[in-house]
């Protein structure tokens, strides 16, 4: 599966079809200022303002697009990227998608350390690194593969225990099932082919990183401003873990002043309640769309 390489194609860009990854993935796509509609009808999509297009595919495909170079990028869960033990460059990790991959047995059975797994089987729709977390410890298992509802094989008696995705664990509590060791932790990746690009591609992949960058950070930032006693400046400075020195603008009220800056999102409930023993009032916090530094 190789394209040819040609400076003029477009920047080819896999996304989830339709899942768990697909709205936080455009929603990363629009924030950082790339505009295309439609994506629900199409398995491709044009973008109106890059010369990039969008592929529209099952996760499960993805590293593999990327890997042969059909697409340049992809946005894919890191389960899917090791798991297919895709060729591929991980350039970044964008915090969404957060899971793991475990290993679960039925609750208060015999099945407690890795030793205990000797001979067993195991349901999963993840056999390579299942098999691999095993055999890196001396354990040999068999792998029932499996691509949907591995969680009720147990009970089924198809399989000893399974290793699937977990996020809040519910599903494994509700079948009975208990995690026992986690094998990967996982969060949506942007992986880029390692076969050889275009100088124009790999421009535009850097403005890209830039942007993602931006985006992240300002995702983990808020905006916030107050008013406080111009004598307090210096104590409010030193509450605030600013990026740069906040800007300080006098008030019409004699001897007040209003401050702005950018502080950590998980500071902010913190560094308020301080704030405001200081003196500082009418605290206002603000979203920011995006950070360039
Ligand atoms: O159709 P397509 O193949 O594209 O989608 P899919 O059905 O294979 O995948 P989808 O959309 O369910 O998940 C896409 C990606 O989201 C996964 O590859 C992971 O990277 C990520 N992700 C994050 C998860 C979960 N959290 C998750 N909880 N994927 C699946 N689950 C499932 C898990 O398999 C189990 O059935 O949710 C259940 C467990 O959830 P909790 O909250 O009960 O623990
Ligand atoms: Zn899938």
């Amino acid at each position: 599966m190789n394209r040819t390489k040609d400076s003029t194609t477009s920047l080819r860009i896999a996304i989830q079809k339709s899942g768990r990854l697909t709205d936080k993935t455009i929603n990363l796509l629009h924030g950082i200022g790339v505009e295309f509609d439609n994506y629900k009808r199409n398995l491709m999509v044009k973008t109106r303002n890059f010369d990039v297009e969008l592929l529209l595919l099952r996760d499960d495909d993805i590293p593999e697009y990327v890997q042969d170079g059909i697409c340049d990028l992809g946005f894919v869960g890191a389960n899917e990227v090791f798991e297919k033990d895709a060729d591929v460059a991980v350039l970044r990790g964008l915090n969404y998608g957060n899971c793991r991959l475990s290993i679960a047995a039925p609750k208060n059975g015999k099945l407690q350390s890795v030793e205990d797994f000797q001979g067993k089987t195991i349901a999963t729709s993840y056999p390579f690194l299942t098999k691999k977390y095993f055999t890196d410890q001396n354990v040999e298992i068999n792998v029932v593969e499996i691509s949907g509802a591995v969680e009720i094989t147990p009970q089924l008696e198809v399989a000893d225990a399974i290793s699937d995705l977990v996020s809040t664990g519910g599903t494994l509590r509700a079948n009975g099932l208990q995690e026992l060791f986690t094998i990967l932790e996982s969060e949506t990746k942007l992986i880029q082919t390692n076969k050889e690009l275009s100088p124009g591609k790999q421009q535009l992949i850097e403005k890209f990183l830039v942007r993602i960058d931006g985006y992240q950070q300002a995702k983990k930032s808020r905006y916030i401003m107050m008013n406080a006693p111009q004598d307090k400046v210096d104590v409010i400075k030193e509450i605030i873990p600013s990026m740069k020195s906040p800007t300080v603008v006098p008030l019409a009220e004699s001897n007040m002043v209003a401050i702005h800056t950018v502080i950590p999102i998980n500071k902010f409930w913190e560094v308020m309640e301080e704030l405001k023993s200081v003196g500082a009032s009418d605290i206002v916090m603000l979203p920011i769309e995006s950070m360039i530094l």
